[in-house]
């Protein structure tokens, strides 16, 4: 009678040993039948007052022995099981499981205008250059026709790298145009799309970061009359077969002469009188012969070679697109907005 007591606490320390780590359901099973409050130990600790005295010391410690292995595998099996719950990211998580769908972006609308603009001058032979946003004074200004001291550069106050007034950053994309002026040969045809800065006061209508395109032809024998067709074919293309153009006589530093492209915008009601300042017309590029002083700086010999370029700024042109009304909508990133663009390019 006493050694089947004693054979079925070394069976349950049998069963305790043999249990193999498994998943919560089967530790939680575990419990209950070895340590919970009607664990199957329990009673065969209360049958001790059935032992015989000489064997009750033998007796009480292989119950205690049971109760401490169960504890221990317990422990060992739980531990297990949070690091298996760990590794696949919580208890729960189906790695397997297919995800949400991800949710296709879309253009940003400084980008959809900029791209209509670079590839319309892609069709007619420019290619795109890019470069750095941080430049050096010298590509930026200097070469520019704008040395230190020069009024100009009044207007294009920008941020300096801490520290420096070697480093800033490019206060228009002309700097990407002059890195390639001294490192390439003409003829040279190149549309320079890209992020510039001024030190301005932000407000609905300026901002201290904005996007430019600016374009570059240099070769034997470029005229005022290769400049106004190319500018004519760019304005028909962005704005309709029927554009009228008209270009009025401006000031660049770094072109001479220099004039500012306006288009027909018309004039028929109140929105209109504003936008084009009760005129009907409406500037959208600066451009000009390339001074020989810039081309001079470049090593590029003024005798032999002309050229014409041009610059534009994106922005204004993506608030009359889209007519919006704040200039800093472009740079809040606020999904609300952006996702109402939708381009195929
Ligand atoms: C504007 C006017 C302009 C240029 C940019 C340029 C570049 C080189 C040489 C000469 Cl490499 N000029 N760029 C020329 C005329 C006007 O920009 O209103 N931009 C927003």
């Amino acid at each position: 009678m006493s050694s089947d007591l004693f054979d079925k606490v070394k069976s349950i320390i049998q069963e305790i040993e043999d249990t193999k780590p498994g998943v919560a359901e089967e530790l939680e099973q575990f419990r209950l039948r070895f340590l919970g409050t009607k664990n199957i130990i329990k009673p065969l600790m209360a049958e001790i007052r059935n032992i015989p005295n000489e064997s009750k010391k033998a007796y009480g410690q292989l119950v205690n022995q049971a109760k401490q292995k169960a504890e221990a595998i317990f422990e060992k099996l739980k531990a297990e099981s949070e690091q298996a719950a760990d590794q696949t990211g919580g208890e729960g998580l189906d790695l397997t499981m297919p995800p949400y769908p991800q949710e296709l972006g879309s253009r940003h609308p400084v980008s959809i205008v900029m791209n209509r603009i670079v590839s319309i001058f892609e069709r007619i032979g420019f290619s795109v250059a890019e470069e750095r946003e941080i430049e050096d004074d010298w590509h930026n200004f200097t070469a520019m026709n704008t040395p230190e001291d020069h009024p100009a550069r009044d207007m294009q106050d920008t941020y300096y790298i801490k520290d420096s007034i070697e480093y800033l950053l490019r206060t228009h994309t002309s700097s990407v145009q002059s890195r390639v002026m001294t490192t390439q040969k003409p003829p040279i045809r190149i549309i320079a799309p890209g992020r510039v800065y001024r030190n301005e006061t932000i407000s609905a209508r300026s901002h201290c970061q904005f996007h430019q395109v600016e374009g570059l032809y240099i070769d034997e024998g470029v005229s005022f009359a290769d400049m106004k067709q190319t500018l004519l074919n760019f304005a028909q293309a962005m704005y309709g077969p029927d554009i009228k153009i008209r270009l009025r006589p401006s000031y660049f530093p770094f072109t001479e002469p220099s004039a500012e492209m306006d288009v027909y915008w018309g004039l028929e009601n109140e929105i209109d009188y504003r936008i084009t300042k009760g005129t009907g017309w409406l500037e959208i590029l600066g451009c000009g012969m390339v001074d020989p002083n810039v081309l001079e700086n470049c090593k590029i010999d003024p005798d032999k070679y002309s050229g014409f370029a041009f610059g534009m700024g994106i922005e204004r042109q993506a608030m009359l697109a889209y007519n919006l009304p704040d200039i800093r909508l472009f740079f809040e990133n606020d999904v609300r907005f952006l996702k109402q663009f939708k381009a195929s390019m």
